[in-house]
């Protein structure tokens, strides 16, 4: 005899309490409120193949309510994905494919890595986008090849979360009608019933995004829940929130509907009572033979996926070279000769040796490179005029048109970033976003995730330190360089001028398992001299761009727009008969990364007397200068006033680094 739907939802529920027990920590409330949901979604949607994660064209799905791990892994475990009964059992355990929230890269078939609430609805509709558009770029009449949905649970946590507005907001202006998320509406969160700190009328609030909602569906009735999915998918104009009602803890009969059951183990006794009253006689881990094959999906996701191939294989022969523009796209592997344009470029931005802002050195750089690539998916959070994204071949994507190569954000530095990273989960695009170096505060997070996650996404910003000017402390950022150098798995980039620009572009599109974040200056720079090897040294992040005869006396380090001073400087200190060597430094964990040898050739531990000079917070040079060095540098907020006034005021001048070096000793 089938197993029932509830039989099917309650293997979750039971595995979910058994792996929180057997951890001693976790949240079994949500797994078990959605269990029912799950069912239906998984059972009878779900477009996907557990042989095979990796398959293009599967639906996407985001447990954004990330804290509900075991909800994602007992699916993928029923389901037959290479998730085996041991790996639930080691819930959240070291070196265990089950971490406390799905982290990308762990289980198969987890999509992204979420906890964070709110961020991953962002990621959702960041996939929902790359299929939105990657389907208007290469799919033909009769030849669908890229057509999957993206499914998104999330809880009030993610509701209540800002990002969730940003995102949720665009979503609906961007009509993503393949986006279905599903509310799970169970009224607590971790501090009790929502009544005191939630309140909104959230199917408003979606319909006022012009999202389609779905109110009211009681989530325990797969008959409801069925006819709710049914009329997701119907609706292709607008995204679709399903609003379940549930119970959170569904099956434990005394903290079910409680906070009690939200983020701790149930208990012994509890568990033997839910036991009962699930009707669930078997033991811990064990799974009864005809409720996995009610979930098995290997057989009909083989199906799915050959169904999917032969389409394939049939747009191959009638449009190969789209087929191979999208197979290339999709492995993220960089066009044929990309290296040989891109170092054709760099030659090409010092010969020029044009005196510009960096930002602008950047824009030049787009235009190379986004017209040689057309997976680059860029973007700005309303200020493309600012950090000059825009490149002669912008095409921006709508709701009507979703095909072009930028997305206009909007004024949403987090959903932005969030966003992106979903696109660059999904595959198929190279996305960057810009905003004002200041603001990546506001999307720290995501920055942060794109890292942990290993997504080579390219974070942009421009207006990076005090020079800057008028716009006063508030825009001006002090500390903000160190933070995304702290950051593991970032390379940060803060190049000083068109060529070192040209170098940073290209090693942030040549990464391909993690971001980087490029820095660039409002104000004009000056193009630096430099031979071919200085300038193949550039991609080692750090170099020799001026040296003396022998030994250096004193080594002068400086980035981006602190370069063109501490070369002035360097130049004076030679005139009274110091030996002078200047290092442009533009990425320091690349620079870091290169080999000893190299490092010594640059920095020799034997020269103790080094300056760095940086329009950035002073601490983080310490470990390049040493106790024997000094920093030219910020430690305080800035002001508002004109940037070269400021840069005076606040001593970030040829003047200030020559009487550094004089001051060592
Ligand atoms: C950004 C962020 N803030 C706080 C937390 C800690 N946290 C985890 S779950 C949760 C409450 C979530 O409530 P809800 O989404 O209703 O989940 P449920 O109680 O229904 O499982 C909080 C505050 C988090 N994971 N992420």
């Amino acid at each position: 005899m089938s197993s029932t739907r509830r039989e099917l939802a309650n293997a979750i529920r039971a595995l979910s309490m058994d792996a929180v027990q057997q951890a001693n920590s976790g949240h079994p409330g949500a797994p078990m409120g959605m269990a029912d949901i799950a069912q239906v979604l998984w059972a009878d949607h779900m477009q996907h193949n557990p042989g095979n994660p990796d398959w293009a064209n599967r639906d996407r799905f985001v447990l954004s309510n990330g804290h509900g791990s075991m909800l994602i892994y007992s699916l993928l475990h029923l389901t037959g994905y290479a998730l085996p009964i041991e790996e639930l059992r080691n819930f959240r355990q070291l070196h265990s494919k089950t971490p406390g929230h799905p982290e990308y890269g762990y289980a198969p078939g987890v999509e992204t890595t979420t906890g964070p609430l709110g961020q991953g609805v962002s990621n959702a509709v960041g996939m929902a986008i790359a299929e939105k558009t990657l389907a208007a770029q290469f799919n033909q009449p009769n030849f669908d090849v890229v057509d999957h949905f993206t499914y998104c649970f999330l809880g009030d946590g993610c509701l209540m979360e800002g990002i969730s507005h940003e995102v949720c907001s665009l979503a609906g202006t961007l009509g993503l009608g393949k986006l279905v998320a599903f509310w799970d509406d169970n009224g607590i969160s971790i501090d009790g019933h929502v009544e005191g700190w939630f309140t909104d009328n959230t199917p408003a609030r979606f319909e006022a995004y012009g999202w389609q909602v779905i109110a009211n569906v009681d989530g325990h009735d797969p008959q409801a829940i069925a006819d709710a999915i049914a009329a997701a998918k119907a609706e292709t104009s607008k995204p679709t929130l399903i609003c379940c009602k549930t119970i959170i803890g569904f099956g434990s009969p005394n903290k079910s509907g409680s906070h009690d059951c939200h983020g701790a183990p149930l208990g012994l006794e509890e568990i033997k009572a839910a036991r009962e009253f699930l009707n669930w006689p078997y033991a811990p881990f064990d799974i009864p033979a005809d409720i996995y094959a009610g979930w098995d999906a290997k057989a009909s996701g083989a199906v799915k996926e050959q169904a999917w191939n032969e389409k394939f294989v049939a747009y191959q022969q009638t449009h190969p070279e789209l087929a191979a523009e999208l197979t290339r796209r999709l492995a993220g592997d960089l066009p044929a000769n990309f290296a040989e344009k891109a170092d054709a470029f760099i030659q090409e931005s010092q010969d020029k040796s044009e005196n510009v802002a960096s930002r602008k050195a950047s824009q030049n750089s787009i235009e190379t490179f986004a017209t040689l690539m057309p997976e680059v998916l860029g973007g700005s959070a309303d200020l493309a005029g600012s950090n000059l994204t825009i490149w002669s071949g912008t095409k921006g994507i709508s709701a009507e048109d979703p095909s072009g190569n930028y997305i206009y954000y909007g004024v949403r530095e987090f959903g932005m970033c969030g966003i992106m990273n979903g696109i660059g989960l999904h595959g198929g695009f190279r996305p960057f976003g810009a905003t004002f170096l200041m603001f990546m505060e506001y999307a720290r997070n995501a920055v942060r995730m794109a890292s942990l996650m290993g997504i080579p996404n390219i974070f942009v910003y421009t207006h990076d330190s005090i020079g800057q000017g008028e716009d006063g402390p508030t825009h001006q950022p002090i500390e903000q360089i160190a933070n995304l150098r702290l950051t593991p798995n970032l390379a940060t980039w803060r190049p000083c001028d068109g060529a070192e620009t040209a170098v940073a572009w290209k090693s942030a599109l040549e990464r391909k398992d993690g971001p980087s974040a490029l820095i660039f200056s409002r104000q004009g720079l000056p193009a630096q001299p430099r031979n071919a090897q200085q300038l193949s040294h550039v991609a080692k992040g750090g170099y020799v761009l001026k040296d003396c005869v022998g030994s250096p006396d004193v080594i002068l380090i400086a980035t981006g727009s602190e370069v063109g001073i501490t070369v002035e400087a360097a130049e004076q200190l030679s005139d009274t008969g110091m030996a002078v060597r200047v290092v442009s430094m533009p990425s320091t964990s690349v620079f870091d990364k290169q080999d000893a040898e190299y490092r010594e050739s640059v920095l020799p531990r034997s020269v103790t007397k080094r300056v760095a000079v940086e329009a950035a917070h002073v601490d983080f040079w310490h470990k390049y200068v040493g106790l024997g060095g000094t920093v030219v540098g910020m430690s305080t907020f800035g002001e508002s006033a004109p940037g070269a006034v400021l840069l005076k005021y606040f001593d970030i001048t040829a003047e200030a680094v020559v009487k550094a070096a004089k001051g060592l000793n």
